[in-house]
């Protein structure tokens, strides 16, 4: 059977084109289990055209398109744009298996996968080649006849190194790593053990039962990234997990072999509670350039009690100092405009920044994600201003909420302003260089700039 998946990416923030583990592994499964698969990236501004060209050439059995939330709106224009075809879909991701009853409110959508879709998608794909019933196949709801057929799920996937490596060859891989500044993205684990109440992860980790946060072996990575840099032109490496340093066993492991086998520059992402002097130095020696933690809000108790996020600022402040101690490049992750959030209690997440100096931050604008505790929030306080949730906007640069202590125009300005107010008076060149960036024409820039962005990267973060 053919399968065409359809990765949506549209009016994305910043000038990469990235790939999707999700959809690659996806592949390698359907590819091993007999099916033909491609691909249909769409990036940039809304339009159906490149996917009704896709459909024509590739003539697909099957449309599988993955979903995040603020890409579900496109989404359900797309479907509508391609039903003239009468071509079997369904969507998978984190924002369908979190809002499922999406099936039911979306036209010309037949099926939805809630979870993890290896072993679903490829019994579905097996059973419409084969004619046979497909209203019993777990994680798999299947909306037939005017009828909701809704399944249960199967267990996480307990042994991760049992999958296929992921399909690079689906996307044009080589391009996505020239786009991100030659860095080729992994992930070793699924799962985060915290839950943090705007992060999809407190809602994913309750669709299944078993082990949610589970690590690849070692081995099995090592060996995927050598495929990987055998294969492409490539100078570093990102361990895309969301928490890399969860196990102090792991880390050391790894550390030891990919100083030996790989030795490629890296980066990860992690968290303040997990970093020892002992772990940074293990990072520094195997060739980890930058760690990457998510700061988040710097107001304590508001951290504590509205995102669930308990580490101390103390904590934040000691990890970042280790971590420059060691060596090691430090970048922040922001988010302003949360509900219950005020320019004051945003100042919080300013001074802390300014304290800390990053080598590199991301700011952005709160997005609220169904099925997690801060959506729910946000929806019982009448947060959410219905008429503007299908507006076109670039993801993550503004608000739908409309928050009586915080108005959309304080949280553009504080989203703006922010990098000034952290490096302004302490780093001339990343104070001038982050503030075009996250200014209102920063998207034109990213644009105009990024044959030069390699320079320009290099110029600001070192
Ligand atoms: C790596 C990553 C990225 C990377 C790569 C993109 C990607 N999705 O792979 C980059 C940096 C580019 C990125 C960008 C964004 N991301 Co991101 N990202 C992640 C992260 C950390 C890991 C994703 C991953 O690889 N998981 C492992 C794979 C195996 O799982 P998976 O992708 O979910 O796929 C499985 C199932 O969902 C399912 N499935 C998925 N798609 C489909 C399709 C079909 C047809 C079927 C049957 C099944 C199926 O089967 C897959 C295999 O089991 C997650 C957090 C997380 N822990 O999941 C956030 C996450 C997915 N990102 C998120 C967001 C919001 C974004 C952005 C919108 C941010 C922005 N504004 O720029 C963009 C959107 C990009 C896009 N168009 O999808 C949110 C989504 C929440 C939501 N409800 O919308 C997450 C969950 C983090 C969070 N804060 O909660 N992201
Ligand atoms: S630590 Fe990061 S990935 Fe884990 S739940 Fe919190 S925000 Fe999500």
């Amino acid at each position: 059977m053919k399968v065409l998946f359809v990765y949506p990416d549209i009016n994305i923030r910043g000038g990469a084109l990235s790939y999707h583990y999700g959809l690659g592994f996806l592949s390698s499964v359907l590819k091993k289990g007999g099916h033909q698969t491609a691909l249909q990236y769409l990036y940039g501004n809304y339009d159906p055209k490149p996917l009704l060209n896709k459909i024509e050439e590739f003539e697909p059995d099957l449309i599988g398109i993955t979903t995040v939330s603020f890409q579900f709106k496109y989404i359900k224009r797309l479907l509508k744009d391609i039903s003239g075809y009468g071509i079997f879909t369904i969507c998978g991701g984190p924002h369908i298996s979190l809002a499922p009853y999406e099936l039911e409110k979306t036209d010309f959508l037949n099926a939805i996968c809630v979870g993890e879709g290896e072993y679903a998608l490829l019994e579905l794909a097996d059973a419409l080649e084969n004619n046979q019933d497909i209203t019993k196949i777990k994680n798999i709801w299947v909306k037939k006849d005017g009828n909701i057929y809704s399944n249960p799920s199967r267990p996480f996937i307990e042994d991760l190194d049992k999958l296929p490596f992921v399909d690079r060859e689906l996307f044009d891989f080589q391009k996505i790593v020239y786009s991100d500044y030659d860095r080729a993205e992994f992930m070793s684990s699924r799962g985060c053990p915290y839950s943090c109440t705007y992060c999809a992860n407190s809602g994913l980790r309750k669709i299944a039962e078993g082990k949610y946060v589970r690590f690849r072996s070692v081995a099995n990575v090592i060996a995927e990234i050598k495929d990987v840099i055998t294969r492409y032109k490539v100078k570093s490496v990102y361990l895309n997990d969301d928490v890399f340093t969860i196990n102090k066993g792991y880390v050391e492991e790894f550390c030891a072999i990919y100083k030996d086998e790989i030795g490629y520059p890296f980066e990860i992402n992690t968290r303040v509670e997990n970093l020892t002097l002992e772990i940074l130095k293990m990072l520094k020696d195997a060739g980890c350039y930058r760690i990457a933690m998510g700061l988040e809000q710097g107001d304590e108790k508001f951290r504590k009690e509205v995102l669930n996020r308990p580490m101390s600022n103390q904590k934040i402040e000691e990890a970042f100092a280790l971590a420059k101690k060691v060596g090691l490049k430090t970048k922040t992750f922001n988010i302003v405009g949360f509900p219950f959030e005020t320019a004051g209690i945003h100042m919080g997440t300013v001074n802390l920044n300014r304290k800390i100096q990053p080598s590199s931050l991301v700011i952005y604008i709160f997005e609220p994600y169904p099925g997690t505790p801060l959506y729910d929030t946000c929806v019982k306080n009448n947060f959410i201003e219905k008429e503007r949730e299908d507006e076109e906007f670039v993801s993550r640069t503004d608000t739908i909420l409309k928050l009586p202590m915080f108005s959309r125009k304080e949280i553009i300005k504080c989203y703006r302003r922010f990098p000034w107010r952290v490096y302004g008076g302490k780093s001339f060149k990343r104070a001038f260089l982050f503030k075009l960036y996250y200014s209102k024409y920063g998207e034109i820039l990213i644009k105009l700039m990024s044959p030069f962005k390699k320079i320009i990267q290099k110029f600001a973060v070192k």
